[in-house]
């Protein structure tokens, strides 16, 4: 067979969305390479999907469907037919069903991003059945909510702008791990002499090539942008013509922003007055100088108890400076908002039995899954089908989550590459396909084009797209809407809603032969206002947040945890903890590529010399970070990227390639943020002792 290229995306959960091209050769797919007439992506890949082949064709990967012949947890399983899986799977759920539908829920996340191998078939398969819904919270939730109350949707600065950008505040982000395609533009930024700040309590990879660093507490980033606000508004550089015409409140902003002055905020974020002072003068005076100023905010500081708040009081910034003006300035959070898609004909809910159907969060499942049935709860969950997710290792209070997993009465189904930390608990293992081997349409959360995967490379072993996956066992349970029947190739075209002026150029047919489509949206989004809010303004004051039981002006939410907010935990837990991406992880995806998981070693807490000396921890010992819910094992790497008061441990590591079988969401809690129910993954008290070996 001849060598081909193939146009393709990247499915992982990441804002860059690479177009990839797939070099194949005698059906071998042989190499990944970015797309380099792709504008976001350059043709520049991250080392993770550099090497997607050795993920493809790893020796572990799962080839066919599997039953559990040893204990929960054993991870020992024995083949089984496709016809046995899907039998054995759907007489448990028509039993279930026969009493409540409602106890079987479906858990999955963003292993793939794609709009057909995410939730289209499966959606559909989980409403016509009655299973309880699934409240996907355990990211974004909660920026998303405080962006909406502001700004109205999902909606900022273009990516392709931000190499104009004068001043780029990089805020909650290590862009060069997580954002690579951003960073590039902020490196083109700083070469045309632009000035990059890092916000962020850790001195990450990003932080420490910034031109300025400043390493506030974790969850207090509401409180600096008050204070920001204070100053602008006090020493009156604001733009009073932009905040007349195109914003809503600013009396009452005015008011709430004067009860935060510098020194106040420099106390709770734990920074210097100056600090505060200098960041809003730089920010202010940029905008007036008519320089594009612009932020790049990322979901790393909304992981706290104040999270959604802390999106919505940076978020009013830009409108407070007026720096929605030029195109390059602004703030982006996600662009995921720009895209119309058409998520009712892809997930069918009119297909739901039971229109009243619970919702479950998420990040809740430990928890949840040890609740018995009750009049307030429902039924207890007696199945769990995973896909796209492995939360035995994502999900916080591991413990709980574990104590779940073991229950001899939960039926557990994983569609799986590999045999991850919750496949080892499960009955019924399912071999997926990978994105090389599958076809999948992809709108981005970091750029603005839609891109066609189309499959490279027929499926290993026995293994299949999660939609075929879905179609068969609708088909066993005999539901017979035309629906079930449709092929990937209808489903992504039915993706995108071409009825809207953003995609009516982006038709599926000429997608998958040219690989990526830009939206047709304009250069600067709210130069002339036009905020997708009710009123069409941004909303310094916002009504709906009365409505939603919450303060209607930017207000300072503590975290749960802090030596601040709550002094007695502290005293027995006086470390702040927050458990970041590793750069060469994708969340737990790749840990168990042996290349990039050599790369990274092995789990590791850095910790300041200072709390290391109080201690009495040396630079490379094991030790043990522990609080109220759990602990689990580290090599400590004593270092001042982490600030004086704060352990970071960079994950998200497998529980079973740790020496102690466990990973940082030991520590980490189920409580959830003030908007948007998500989880508090960065919103945690430890302590840390040396283990005597
Ligand atoms: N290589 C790699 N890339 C990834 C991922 C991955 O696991 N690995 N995960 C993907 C996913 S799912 C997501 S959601 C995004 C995540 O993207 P981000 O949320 O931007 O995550 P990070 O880039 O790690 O940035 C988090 C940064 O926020 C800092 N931080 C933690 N708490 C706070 C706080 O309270 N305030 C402030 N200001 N900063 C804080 C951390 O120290 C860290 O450096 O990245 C995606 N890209
Ligand atoms: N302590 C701590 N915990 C965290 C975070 C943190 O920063 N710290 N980050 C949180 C965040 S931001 C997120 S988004 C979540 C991420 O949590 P998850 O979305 O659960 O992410 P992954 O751990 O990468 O798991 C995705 C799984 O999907 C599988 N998969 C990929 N593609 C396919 C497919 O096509 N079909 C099927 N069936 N499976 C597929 C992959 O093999 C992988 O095992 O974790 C959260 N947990
Ligand atoms: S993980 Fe992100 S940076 Fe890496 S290839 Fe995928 S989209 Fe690009
Ligand atoms: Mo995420």
């Amino acid at each position: 067979m001849p060598t081909s290229t193939i146009r393709a995306a990247c499915p992982h959960d990441c804002p860059d969305t690479c177009a990839l091209l797939i070099t194949v050769k005698d059906g071998v797919a042989v190499e990944v390479k970015g797309d380099p007439d792709h504008p976001p992506t350059s043709g520049v890949l991250c080392t993770k999907v550099a090497r997607y082949t050795e993920r493809t064709y790893h020796k572990e990967r799962l080839l066919t469907p599997m039953k559990r012949i040893g204990k929960k947890g054993e991870g020992k399983f024995a083949p089984i037919s496709w016809a046995e899986a899907i039998d054995t799977i759907t007489t448990r759920l028509k039993k279930i069903a026969e009493h409540d539908p409602q106890a079987t829920l479906p858990y999955s996340y963003a292993g793939t991003m794609g709009q057909v191998q995410g939730e289209s078939m499966a959606a559909r398969f989980f409403h016509r059945l009655g299973a309880s819904l699934l409240d996907r919270t355990i990211c974004a939730s909660a920026g998303a909510a405080g962006y909406k109350y502001t700004i109205g949707a999902s909606v900022g600065t273009d990516l392709e702008q931000f190499q104009h950008a004068k001043l780029i505040l990089i805020w909650g982000s290590n862009s060069i791990a997580s954002n690579l395609h951003f960073w590039m533009r902020a490196q083109e930024a700083k070469r045309r002499g632009a000035k990059l700040i890092a916000i962020d309590p850790y001195r990450s990879l990003t932080a420490e090539k910034c031109d300025q660093h400043i390493a506030l507490l974790p969850g207090t980033d509401s409180a600096l942008a008050l204070g920001m606000m204070h100053v602008l508004i006090t020493e009156d550089v604001i733009d009073h013509d932009y905040i007349a015409r195109h914003t809503l409140g600013f009396e009452q902003l005015k008011q709430r922003a004067l009860e935060w002055p510098p020194e106040k905020v420099a106390t709770i974020c734990g920074i210097t007055i100056e600090e505060v002072v200098q960041l809003a003068r730089e920010y202010g005076n940029s905008a007036r100088r008519g320089d594009a100023t612009a932020i790049r905010l990322n979901y790393g500081m909304q992981r706290t108890h104040g999270g959604g708040m802390g999106v919505r009081n940076i978020a009013c910034l830009p409108a407070l400076v007026g720096a929605w003006r030029l195109a390059a300035g602004g703030v982006q959070l996600s662009s995921s908002g720009s895209f119309p898609k058409n998520t009712a004909a892809l997930q069918r809910p009119d297909l739901m039995l039971n229109k009243a159907t619970r919702t479950i969060n998420m990040s809740t499942i430990g928890d949840d899954l040890l609740r018995p049935s009750s009049q307030q709860f429902g039924p207890k969950i007696e199945a769990l089908i995973i896909y796209n997710a492995n939360p035995l290792a994502v999900a916080p209070e591991s413990g709980k989550v574990l104590e779940g997993f073991m229950r001899e009465d939960l039926f557990t189904v994983v569609l799986e590459h590999f045999q991850t930390d919750s496949a080892d608990y499960a009955d019924i293992i399912l071999p997926a396909t990978t994105q090389l081997e599958h076809i999948d349409v992809h709108t981005s959360y970091g750029h603005l084009y839609v891109v066609a995967n189309n499959a490279a490379i027929t499926p290993l072993g026995e293994a299949k797209p999660n939609t075929e996956i879905f179609r068969l066992l609708a088909k066993r349970m005999e539901f017979n809407d035309p629906c079930f029947s449709e092929s990937d190739d209808t489903l992504a075209a039915q993706a995108i809603n071409r009825q809207d002026a953003r995609a009516i150029h982006i038709d599926w047919d000429s997608l998958k032969h040219s690989g990526w489509k830009k939206l047709a949206v304009p250069d600067a989004p709210f130069a002339n206002g036009n905020f997708p809010t009710p009123s069409g303004k941004c909303e310094f004051y916002c009504e709906r947040m009365i409505a939603d039981a919450l303060d209607p002006l930017p207000t300072y939410i503590a975290p749960y945890e802090s030596v601040t907010s709550n002094p007695h935990l502290a005293e027995k837990y006086p470390l702040a903890m927050i458990s970041p991406p590793a750069r060469n992880f994708l969340n737990s995806s790749f840990v168990n590529v042996q290349s990039l998981r050599a790369t990274e070693g092995e789990p590791h807490l850095d910790m300041h010399p200072m709390d290391a000396a109080a201690r009495g921890i040396a630079d490379g010992c094991q030790v043990r970070i522990f609080n109220q819910r759990g602990s689990y094992v580290s090599k400590v790497r004593i270092t001042d990227r982490a600030r004086r008061g704060l352990v970071v441990g960079l994950s998200i590591w497998w529980k079973k390639l740790a020496s102690d079988g466990k990973n940082a969401n030991e520590v980490t809690s189920q409580r959830l943020t003030d908007m948007g129910n998500a989880a508090t993954f960065y919103d945690v008290l430890v302590q840390v002792e040396s283990v005597v070996p």
